[in-house]
């Protein structure tokens, strides 16, 4: 029997990682156990597993219950993060001590546990505005902001308690993760979600600087998929690594706000507004090394990504649709 914890259980990736764990791990008698604040998770988020999980809920900065979290741990899903550029532009302290602070007693909390292995979610935004594309694992990070600082600062502890204490840890570098759930009514959130609510509520979303900016959204599904593989991979394929996790597509901000406009059925224009700061221009990821060390493939493409997503969110915000 292994025991699993999944940090950031019942939020957007979390939670859809943690009924995946629970769907394919639990029938054999292994043990799924999720720690979150509710800082952005949702209880609401766990309906399905609640009762088939042992929950915690536990801030990553309180070092005691991690600690605690962690004991009789093998492997540990790391997602629980404060996410947002934005936000941490603005609050850079908030975030700082989620996502190192954070990120560090989990880490301290798996080495007192004897813990084999660490998957870590990490941020594409490593990359800032670094030339060259597609991004390879192997180019130098450059990140910009302060969410993308300390999500690296992550990925350098990582691999340091590979080097130094032998935990098997490996980093997924998401490239702009989208689907249900992904909170759609913050100041934070991402654009997908976003863009879908407002267009619901007939509102006009606004597109900061020309549109033109690119990102390689990629669906839920395949996050989730990544992180398994590279659990259950042999260590020599993935331990103190990087990896990409992401479709190897770019679309733009304007292209993506037209496909929304049409599943919605909605006929205005956006606002343009000025561009964010802090943002960087374009993302768009080669991932060959994911796929080579573990299989990766995209299971689901961008464009049937956002049909499910605009399904569910329909579903969901059923008497905003219904107007
Ligand atoms: C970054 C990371 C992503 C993940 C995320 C966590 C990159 C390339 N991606 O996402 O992998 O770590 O942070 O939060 O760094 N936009 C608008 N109008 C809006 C909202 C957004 O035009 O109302 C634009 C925004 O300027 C950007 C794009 O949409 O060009 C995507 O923004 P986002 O906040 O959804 O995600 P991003 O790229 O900051």
């Amino acid at each position: 029997m292994a025991r699993y914890l999944v940090t950031g259980c019942a939020g957007f990736i979390g939670s859809h990682l943690t009924e995946k764990l629970v769907e394919t791990f639990a029938p054999n008698g292994d043990v799924i156990r999720g720690l979150d604040n509710f800082e952005t998770g949702k209880r609401e988020n766990l309906t399905n597993v609640l009762d088939r999980i042992e929950f915690r809920e536990c801030d990553l900065r309180d070092d005691a219950a991690v600690a605690d979290a962690c004991r009789g741990v093998d492997y540990i899903f790391h997602v629980a993060a404060l996410p947002s550029v934005p936000r941490s532009v603005k609050d850079p302290r908030t975030s700082h001590t989620a996502n190192v602070d954070g990120t560090f007693n989990l880490l301290e909390g798996a080495r007192a546990a004897g813990v084999r292995r660490i998957v870590y979610s990490a941020s594409s935004s490593a990359y800032g505005n670094q030339p060259g594309f597609p991004r390879v694992e192997t180019m130098v990070p450059m990140p910009i902001a302060p969410y993308p600082v300390q999500k690296l600062a992550g990925e350098f502890y990582m691999k340091s308690y590979w080097q130094i204490y032998g935990i098997e840890t490996a980093c997924l570098r998401y490239f702009n993760i989208f689907g249900p759930r992904q909170v759609p009514d913050s100041p934070y959130s991402g654009v997908m979600a976003k863009f879908t609510l407002m267009m619901m509520r007939g509102e006009r979303p606004t597109i900061f600087g020309d549109g033109e900016q690119g990102r390689d959204f990629t669906y839920i599904d395949n996050a989730v998929s990544a992180n398994i593989l590279a659990m259950t991979v042999p260590a020599e394929k993935i331990a103190g690594r990087v990896f990409n996790v992401a479709c190897g597509e770019r679309h733009s901000i304007n292209k993506t706000f037209r496909i929304l406009a049409e599943l919605l059925d909605f006929k205005e224009q956006p606002i343009y507004g000025p561009p964010r700061t802090g943002d960087i221009r374009d993302s768009l990821a080669d991932i060959s090394a994911a796929r080579d060390a573990f299989g990766y493939s995209v299971a689901v493409s961008f464009e049937e990504g956002l049909r499910r997503t605009v399904e569910w969110y329909k579903q969901q915000y059923a008497e905003v649709a219904a107007g």
